[in-house]
């Protein structure tokens, strides 16, 4: 396989997965509110292409780059890449407890569960600094919230995910699981490494047309899910770690930072971060 046939591959995944998460959602939206939101938007583009004298040449270049855009499948890439951050922010400006970030293309609901403490499915060989990740679940009144689930997801320390690149054990790197009666949840894995998005596809070639850089920071995702709390999607960071100040996805906090520090025995590092939920 090329290196093309392998990021088509990877993302084409995306979409499906996509396509599944919102199978069963309804539009929310007033015809009115699609009719103001529409219009609005097609009157910011046609200023950019007023103030900056657009050229049927680039106008033509745009369309061919949309299109390939569908063609690579790689809509869910760009859009959580570019666009998503904004409604992060604005979905969870108001909201009490641990701050959030994007979900990203990659996230497979489902992943295989555990309870207490848990390493995550990982090959005999898996390369990287071991981390112990351990974390309480609490409201955002303190109470500590048991039963509580944790989903995780990460890249292996080569940048790849199980499910969108091939040659990785199906589960590898993902897991859920349930906090135990103090809401506490301890997860071995192995740190992650900063992260390329795939960039061989519609996405990179804007990228490298614009002159920017690919890169993400290493990180950790999560999901916590428990009863009349809101869903926290969050990704966690490491504190001065390459790319931090710059992620192609705009998706760091300040408060999402970790320092982890060695383990006394040598045997890699560990880290504890909190997830307070917010009440429905
Ligand atoms: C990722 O791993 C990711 O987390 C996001 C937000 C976008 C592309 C790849
Ligand atoms: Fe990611």
């Amino acid at each position: 396989k090329s290196e093309l046939d392998i990021a088509t591959a990877d993302i084409a995944n995306a979409t499906k997965t996509f396509h599944e998460k919102v199978k069963n959602t309804t539009g929310e939206t007033s015809q009115a509110r699609v009719a103001q939101l529409a219009s609005e938007i097609f009157s910011a583009v046609h200023n950019v292409i007023h103030e900056h004298q657009v050229s049927y040449a680039e106008y033509d270049a745009v369309k061919a780059w949309l299109i390939k855009v569908g063609e690579d499948g790689e809509w869910p890439l760009f859009l959580d890449v570019f666009v998503e951050h904004a409604v992060e922010d604005v979905a969870t400006a108001q909201r009490p407890g641990s701050k959030g970030s994007i979900l990203g293309p990659f996230y497979v609901p489902d992943a295989p569960r555990a309870e207490g403490r848990i390493t995550l499915p990982m090959r005999a060989d898996e390369p990287g600094t071991p981390l112990v990740f351990r974390s309480q679940v609490r409201s955002a009144e303190g109470t500590p919230l048991p039963g509580a689930q944790v989903d995780v997801w990460q890249s292996d320390s080569d940048g790849l995910y199980s499910h969108f690149a091939p040659g990785i054990p199906e589960w590898n790197l993902r897991g859920i699981v349930t906090a135990d009666a103090e809401g506490r949840i301890e997860i071995s894995t192995m740190e992650p490494a900063p992260y390329q998005i795939p960039h061989e596809g519609a996405t990179g070639q804007l990228i490298v047309a614009a002159g920017w850089h690919a890169w993400r920071p290493a990180h950790l995702h999560f999901l916590v899910v428990a009863e009349g709390h809101e869903t926290l999607t969050s990704q966690l960071y490491f504190a001065g770690g390459p790319y931090t100040d710059e992620d192609v996805a705009s998706a760091v906090k300040p408060e999402l930072m970790l320092n982890p520090t060695p383990v006394a025995d040598g045997s890699g590092n560990e880290v504890e971060y909190d997830f307070v939920l917010a009440p429905v």
